[in-house]
């Protein structure tokens, strides 16, 4: 079954089950907010529902249900491949079910039929000034490519008009904007990669390879089998992480609006090159390259690295790679890389570097009794593995996260409309209204539980 006629299949079903929780238990509390959350960056406050993927704090992301070995696992794969097609975990997002082989390469040629880039999308790239960050690049070609958008164009032709344009369908026009986005990111950001540092080449989509492959052939790394699976890999764990995160939930209030896939997938992107969120594997990469210079070169000794990193500590330093708003373990797309690199780059010394960090900072960290997950995030690994196959620039490496994420955004955007929700619109309030209504209260100081180690 296509990706559209899956979805509409489930459609009927789930929009009975949310219209059932609204109907019957619409003004049922499910928590409360305090002060701190206000003011805190509302963390934890469950203000919304994500039915595309789930952050279990100890267990991590569960994308549809399915954990990420699960997911790589039971996604299928092209002959000879080790992770699977971005292709079938596109429609396990999309259409909430396992596709098999013939349903993910579907999605597969799809991709292909769409992957052509606009001349000016080119032209939009270029434009800018040579020292322009990548993924000031990558949002603004997807921003470029918005005038295609279908969904902006029917909207702008029917609503108002006697044909008309049906809320319970504007998902169908937002699944079309999202495949021939989706289609044209491997293109784009290899583009950019080209541009920025190798010989500006473009080269094309190739049918016989899946959308994962393809991105790793685009750049240059078409004779590296293991690059392929690796680009697979990381094109996979980055999907998707519940709906609360800087670029997920951005994409989605962008969407509430009905701006299109095109608007609402580069305002994600334009959160994900924050610091505390996406770009964090590059930064963490920097961290990584400015340890070994300050051992001179070589991999520290267990003890030098402690005394080392307990000085970054009291100096305040934050250590990228490392904490998590949410997860409370070292993070699966963490460990999956690990293993990765534990059996095709052992010996290469980032790696070590990265293997004798994640021994020695969690306690550390845990010791400050205020850091609440010592574990590492996927970033922590990420930008090791990129520099040990050539993608040495790691200010790129945020694309890349951004070229996956955008299966999860759309995903949500999709699922977004065709539950008909309605504009975000949450409610502030201002700091003299909560003074006084504190002043009717008994002061309810926030208790720091200190971090076990
Ligand atoms: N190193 C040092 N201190 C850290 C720390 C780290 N890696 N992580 C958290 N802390 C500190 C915070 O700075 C904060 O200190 P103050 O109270 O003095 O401001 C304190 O511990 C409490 O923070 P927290 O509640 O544990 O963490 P938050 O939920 O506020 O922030 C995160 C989470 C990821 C932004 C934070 O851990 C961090 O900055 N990590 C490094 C950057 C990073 O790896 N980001 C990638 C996130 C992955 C993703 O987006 O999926």
């Amino acid at each position: 079954m296509n990706i559209h006629d899956r979805i509409a299949a489930q459609l009927p079903a789930w929009r009975e089950r949310v219209n059932r929780l609204r109907r019957e238990f619409g003004a049922l509390k499910v928590g409360e907010v305090t002060v701190e959350q206000i003011y805190g960056g509302i963390r934890g406050v469950q203000i919304q529902v994500s039915d595309i993927s789930y952050v279990d704090p100890l267990e991590g992301i569960r994308l549809r249900g399915y954990s990420i070995p699960e997911v790589i696992d039971y996604l299928p794969k092209v002959q000879g491949a080790e992770f699977p097609m971005a292709g079938g975990l596109f429609y396990l997002l999309m259409g909430d079910t396992l596709p098999t082989e013939e349903e993910a390469l579907e999605v597969e040629r799809a991709w292909y039929e769409r992957s052509e880039i606009p001349e000016h999308v080119y032209k939009t790239i270029q434009s800018f000034p040579p020292n322009t960050h990548p993924m000031t690049l990558f949002s603004a070609a997807i921003l470029a490519l918005q005038p295609d958008s279908i969904f902006a164009r029917l909207y702008a032709e029917r609503v108002f008009s006697y044909e008309g344009l049906p809320k319970s369908d504007y998902w169908i026009y937002y699944l079309e904007d999202s495949l021939n986005l989706t289609a044209k990111l491997p293109g784009i950001a290899s583009f950019i990669y080209n541009l920025k540092y190798r010989n500006g080449e473009i080269i094309p989509y190739r049918p016989d390879l899946d959308w994962g492959a393809n991105f790793a052939n685009m750049i240059g790394k078409g004779d590296d089998p293991r690059y392929h699976d690796l680009a697979r890999l990381f094109l996979v764990i980055h999907s998707d992480h519940e709906g609360g995160n800087v670029s997920a939930h951005t994409a989605h209030l962008v969407s509430s609006a009905l701006s299109d896939v095109y608007y609402s997938c580069a305002a994600g992107m334009t959160g994900l090159a924050g610091p505390l969120h996406g770009l964090a594997n590059q930064e963490c990469l920097k961290w990584l390259l400015n340890l070994l210079d300050h051992f001179g070169g070589r991999i520290p000794e267990r003890e030098e690295l402690k005394s080392y990193l307990n000085e970054q500590i009291k100096m305040g330093r934050v250590i990228p790679g490392y904490g998590h708003a949410v997860l409370r373990t070292t993070d699966p797309r963490f460990t999956v890389q690990f293993e990765f690199a534990k059996k095709y780059l052992a010996d290469d010394q980032i790696f070590q570097l990265v293997r004798l960090v994640y021994e020695v900072l969690p306690p550390i960290l845990a010791q400050t009794g205020k850091v609440k997950n010592p574990w590492p995030n996927v970033d922590a690994i990420n930008g090791a593995l990129q520099y040990h196959f050539g993608v040495t620039q790691f200010d790129f490496y945020t694309v890349m996260f951004g070229v996956s994420r955008i299966l999860g955004l759309t995903a949500h955007i999709v699922w977004a409309r065709a539950l008909g929700k309605p504009i975000e619109r949450p409610k502030s309030l201002t700091t003299p209204m909560l003074e006084e209504l504190t002043a009717k209260a008994q002061p309810v100081p926030v208790v720091r539980m200190p971090v076990m180690d």
